[in-house]
């Protein structure tokens, strides 16, 4: 059975998951519309997986005895600048995440919860390993420049999101 503030925390994060899914849906139509396949594939990707997040978190706090709470998503950005610009703001929101799941880990603690503190290592990885794989493409589009930007679209074409490093090689 969940305390009240760790339910309350977990469907924070599953409001903001489906953020991350909405966001990074937002980024693939810009992308697409932009001439950009491989880049909108890899988001397309994204935001499968941040929908997939959402969900885990609602099966484990109904599991759980708690309720999960389906609210209405806050509008995304729909305009990105550059692709640059787009990957930073993909970055700065990964670590929005991180920092929110270091919330949730944190309330585990006060509120003597070992369970959930246990299930949300899952999330901690994964955020670790989303942080990586965004960083290697910010490290990529430095080498490439914004006159390669078509090899960037081909090379990234075919990465799953969150696959990273490991789907690059
Ligand atoms: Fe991007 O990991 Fe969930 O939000």
């Amino acid at each position: 059975m969940l305390s009240k503030k760790v339910e309350d925390i977990l469907n924070v994060q599953v409001d903001k998951e489906g953020y991350s899914s909405h966001l990074y849906l937002s980024m693939a139509v810009w992308a697409e519309t932009e001439g950009l396949g491989g880049i909108a594939d890899w988001l397309y990707a994204q935001a499968e997986e941040e929908r997939i997040h959402m969900l885990k978190l609602v099966r484990y706090i109904n599991e759980r005895d708690g309720k999960a709470k389906i609210i209405a998503v806050k509008e995304p950005p729909a305009e990105f600048g550059s692709v640059r610009e787009m990957f930073d703001k993909v970055m700065e929101h990964e670590q929005f995440i991180t920092g929110s799941i270091n919330e949730i880990v944190q309330v585990c603690i006060d509120e003597n919860d070992h369970t959930t503190h246990n299930w949300i290592q899952w999330f901690v990885t994964e955020q670790i390993e989303e942080e990586a794989s965004v960083k290697a493409l910010i490290d990529k589009l430095k080498l490439v420049g914004d006159h390669h930007m078509y090899m960037f679209d081909r090379d990234i074409m075919g990465m799953r999101g969150g696959e990273g490093e490991a789907a690059a090689e």
